[in-house]
């Protein structure tokens, strides 16, 4: 071998060497390059995946929370207790705490008492009958601790509520009437829709007829509540003869063999004396038609009129023939004491009272549900 080779056989060696360790090296890092690439693939995964769990919850909670507002506010399965929420808040809320605030029943318990009810549009005959029968209550039972009157108040106001007859009265096989009277604005026309759909729903064939032919605003916006309800609205031109819409509507009742007519009436109340002789005219009209007076005649009261309310209810109850009361607009008053005073001073029932501008905001009137729903 000569010089050389030795050198480059040397260097030969040398340079496998070399490449050798750079190949090594090379190796190395690719292998910690790919072991980083998986790192940052698994944590990228891991971020999609907490992500789409993360998505996922958002969506859950979205939906849960949807439902429960539309549960809550909205269609036939809110609670009344939810609809009444503002009555039971506002006053009734009060109320409890009157009683949990102090040691001792005196006179001046009452007193806060009395004021409470009275705002409540209880009225002062009522909260009166209401206070004593309270405190004739708690000295019977030998009561000493204030926190102990507020269910003895709620069995109290229940009594003053009349209990039973708070279904329409509808018969099988026959054409049955329900005339709605009322002032302008209390919620006839929304209420009349109501009912339809409500009757309707139980299988009932179902007429209504525009005999408020004062506005044609008004029969418009009853032909909507009709399609809503998809019921037949019977209707005249506007101006023209109430009586005569009550005739054919009940002719077609008749003639299509229905089961319920529902009648729709003005209720200009500036004209006290014209309101009353029109609907003695149709009452007429309608005991005529049917050969008997067995029909429903109903009265709307809104809710949130307070004691006005009481008085349209007695006006009403002394000029016309009233079978019972629908109280509308309790969804939206802090008061709700209404009730008690037209259920205890005009004796007659409520059959349904309207919780909300919505077809299925209406609720069967029962006086437990009722004391439950405004107490807490
Ligand atoms: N919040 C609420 N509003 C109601 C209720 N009933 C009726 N209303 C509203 O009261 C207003 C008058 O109703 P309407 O049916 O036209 O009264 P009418 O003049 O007696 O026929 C409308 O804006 C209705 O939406 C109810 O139960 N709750
Ligand atoms: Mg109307």
């Amino acid at each position: 071998m000569g010089f050389f080779d030795k050198l480059f056989g040397k260097n030969k060696k040398k340079e496998e060497t070399i490449i050798e360790e750079v190949e090594k090296q090379e190796e190395e890092k690719l292998q910690e390059e790919e072991k980083n690439n998986e790192k940052i693939i698994d944590e990228k995964k891991e971020i999609e995946e907490k992500e789409i769990i993360i998505n996922k919850r958002e969506d859950i909670i979205k939906e849960k929370i949807e439902k429960e507002s539309v549960e809550k506010n909205e269609g036939f399965f809110a609670s009344l207790k939810e609809k009444l929420f503002r009555t039971r808040e506002g006053l009734f809320g009060k109320i409890k705490n009157i009683f949990s605030g102090r040691t001792v029943i005196d006179e001046e318990l009452y007193e806060e008492l009395e004021d409470l009810l009275i705002q409540s549009d209880i009225g002062m005959d009522m909260t009166v009958k209401i206070v004593n029968a309270l405190e004739k209550e708690v000295k019977s039972r030998g009561i000493k601790d204030p926190t102990e009157i507020y269910s003895i108040l709620k069995e109290v106001m229940s009594r003053f509520l009349i209990d039973g007859d708070n279904e329409l009265d509808i018969r099988e096989g026959e054409l049955n009437v329900i005339l709605v009277v009322g002032v302008n604005g209390v919620g006839k026309t929304t209420t009349i829709g109501k009912v339809a759909k409500k009757l309707k729903n139980s299988g009932k064939k179902v007429i209504i007829g525009a005999a408020d032919t004062f506005r044609a605003a008004a029969v418009e916006q009853l032909e909507e509540w009709g399609k809503r309800a998809n019921v037949e609205v019977i209707k005249k031109e506007e101006g023209s003869d109430p009586g005569a819409v009550v005739f054919d509507t009940i002719q077609v009742g008749l003639d299509k063999k229905a089961d319920v007519v529902i009648i729709d009436t003005a209720g200009r109340l500036h004209n006290k004396n014209n309101l009353m002789k029109e609907l003695e005219k149709i009452n007429n009209i309608i005991i005529k038609k049917l050969g008997h007076s067995r029909y429903e005649s109903i009265l709307v009261i809104d809710g949130t009129t307070g004691q006005n309310g009481l008085v349209q209810a007695k006006v009403f109850n002394e000029a016309t023939r009233l079978t019972g009361f629908i109280v509308t607009k309790l969804d939206g008053t802090a008061k709700g004491g209404i009730v008690f005073s037209i259920s205890e001073e005009i004796k007659k029932p409520i059959k349904y009272i309207g919780v909300g501008e919505k077809i299925d905001d209406l609720r069967e009137f029962n006086t437990k549900d009722y004391i439950e729903a405004i107490f807490d």
